[in-house]
């Protein structure tokens, strides 16, 4: 098993989250690949998309519905702060995953992040475990609490 999904392990296991980290038998690399993989709604994968805070340098971590899009303007008035993207050795250095496999929990340091409520629309959403193939289920409600997210709409 990889370290990163390691980590993802590590993480549900110390919330006491009783979810299983699902391998794929097809890349689950974007949402739309992710909904097929899982058999379920576009929107009920949850996204890692991270963006960069350029004030204070840090990344952090929009939870966004499959089919939903970021939209800057709402996310920067969030964040209090200008954004800018995030590259692939930031997210790597700040979360500990590779683009594709972003996992909400697990990451090598704490990550300020924003929840799309959309993904409370589903009694189960599904999020990436680290890798570009796995990805566990998890109810909102405890992604939230595992995450410490802020429930905001950032998205249009
Ligand atoms: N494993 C899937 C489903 S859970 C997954 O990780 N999907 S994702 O949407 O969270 O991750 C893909 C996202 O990575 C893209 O939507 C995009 O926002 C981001 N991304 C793709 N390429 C880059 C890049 N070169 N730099 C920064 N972010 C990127």
């Amino acid at each position: 098993m990889s370290k990163s999904m390691k980590r993802v392990r590590a993480a549900l296991e110390a919330a006491g989250v009783a979810s299983e980290i699902v391998e794929m038998a097809a890349e689950t690399r974007t949402a739309q690949q992710a909904a097929e993989a899982a058999g379920c709604e576009i929107d009920q994968i949850a996204k890692s998309i991270v963006f960069r805070d350029e004030a204070s340098g840090r990344a952090v971590l929009f939870l966004t519905a499959g089919g939903n899009r970021v939209d800057d303007a709402k996310a920067s008035a969030l964040v209090g702060a200008p954004l800018g993207k995030a590259d692939a050795a930031l997210i790597r250095a700040q979360t500990g995953f590779a683009i594709g496999g972003v996992s909400p929990v697990g990451h090598l340091t704490a990550i300020r992040a924003f929840l799309d409520p959309r993904l409370s629309d589903f009694p189960v959403i599904w999020a990436a475990a680290g890798t570009p193939r796995h990805i566990f289920s998890i109810s909102p409600q405890d992604l939230l609490r595992l995450t410490q997210a802020q429930v905001a709409d950032f998205t249009g």
